[in-house]
């Protein structure tokens, strides 16, 4: 959080474009995505009610949102069925950024209501941090996370192993990006670049002198959308730009002191990066990035862990203080390095405490339910 306390006058930003310019396009519903899969995840919010249009959500504020349909980016609001946000499996974020809607026009003002939304795809998702046992929905239905990191900031060990798990558990590829290579520090890059799994693509950039944007555009899956996640300061906002070739979000200054970052952008934005479905998702500055739920997450982020786990002599093995356990044999080896092996265990700590709480929550739930005699 920036906590106010300025080192350097902020100077005024560049002043942006309008963003909904951007999808000032022929066909802004296929820019954002929209093809046979899409149609037919919305065909039961659309069938036999011709009032009602395709729509993707572009940006979530208070009091409102923004979507964008065959006619471009236009102002609306949600009319949901209220998701219950009690009972955990069936709460979720209501309506995230990214989302694909049914629309109406409002027969009272001129903008548009969004009805109904699509199943979700992919996700990345983190721990509402208002309420740990719910996920709260960062991006809906991308496929791939740029996971960015700025060179000018301690990498905070533990920090790229989470945003890979967020990443993998929400089934988006991840790919890091490193920012700010022009600042040419010593021996940053080579840590990010240690942190991150050899499975996993890593890029340097920078926006200065056009270092490893082409690499990026490269990674991104065409037609699909990648979401940006970050803390504020990494150069998220800067990135897009960059791809865009023109200054549309607005980007902040970082703190002289530490080159923390003033949480510049305030909403998650979906832009188009051409016309052809390929989107980028930018988000605001994250702190937090907790753990929620494990499906799978955390085995496909330390496929390394899981591999050595097969030779472990118990098949129960917690890879801690285990006698046989290989994780720790490659540690000791030098194959394995130990940082990596206890952000495993923080990450499965987490959340086993979170599936423990929820255990007991339904438990209490159970109890209350039982008919009284
Ligand atoms: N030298 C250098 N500075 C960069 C680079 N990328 C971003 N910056 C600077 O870093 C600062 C923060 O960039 P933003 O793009 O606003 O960062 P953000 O991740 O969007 O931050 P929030 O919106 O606050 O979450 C700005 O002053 C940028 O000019 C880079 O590659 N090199
Ligand atoms: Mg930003
Ligand atoms: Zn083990």
């Amino acid at each position: 959080m920036d906590d106010g306390r300025d080192d350097a006058p902020v100077p005024a930003p560049p002043e942006p474009d309008d963003v909904a310019d951007l999808w000032d396009l022929d066909d802004p519903l296929a820019a954002a995505g929209y093809d046979e899969a899409i149609a037919a995840r919305l065909a039961p919010a659309l069938a036999d009610r011709p009032e009602r249009r395709p729509a993707r959500v572009a940006r979530i504020e208070y009091g409102g949102c923004h979507l964008v349909t065959a006619d471009g980016r236009r102002p609306g609001v949600a009319r949901l069925p209220r998701a219950s946000t009690y009972d955990d499996d069936r709460a979720e974020t209501p309506l995230a950024v990214g989302d694909w809607v049914a629309v109406e026009r409002d027969s009272s003002d001129d903008r548009l209501l969004a009805v109904d939304v699509a199943p979700r795809e992919r996700r990345v998702g983190r721990r509402d941090p208002s309420r740990e046992l719910l996920e709260q929905v960062l991006a809906a239905n991308v496929a791939a996370v740029l996971v960015v990191h700025p060179l000018d900031r301690p990498l905070r060990p533990g920090r790229i192993e989470r945003s890979l798990v967020v990443a993998h558990e929400g089934g988006a590829q991840p790919i890091v990006v490193a920012t700010k290579i022009d600042l040419d520090l010593p021996g940053a890059w080579q840590a990010v670049r240690d942190a991150v799994p050899p499975d996993v693509p890593a890029v340097a950039v920078s926006k200065r002198d056009g270092r490893g944007l082409d690499e990026v555009l490269a990674l991104l899956p065409r037609g699909e959308t990648t979401a940006l996640i970050g803390e504020s300061g990494a150069g998220k906002s800067s990135i897009i730009n960059a791809l865009l070739g023109q200054n549309v979000l607005q980007t902040g200054s970082v703190r002289a002191r530490d080159a923390k970052g003033r949480h510049t952008t305030t909403a998650r934005e979906l832009v188009p990066l051409d016309g052809t479905g390929t989107c980028l998702l930018d988000t605001p500055g994250t702190r937090e990035l907790g753990m929620v739920r494990d499906t799978g997450g955390l085995a496909a982020a330390f496929s390394d862990i899981e591999e050595l786990a097969a030779g472990c002599r118990f098949a129960d093995c917690r890879h801690d203080r285990e006698a046989g356990c290989a994780v720790i044999a490659a540690v000791e080896a030098g194959a394995l390095p130990d940082q990596r092996r206890r952000s495993f265990l923080e990450l499965r700590a987490e959340i086993e405490e979170l599936d423990g709480k929820r255990e007991d929550r339904e438990r209490r739930l159970g109890e209350g339910r039982r008919p009284r005699r």
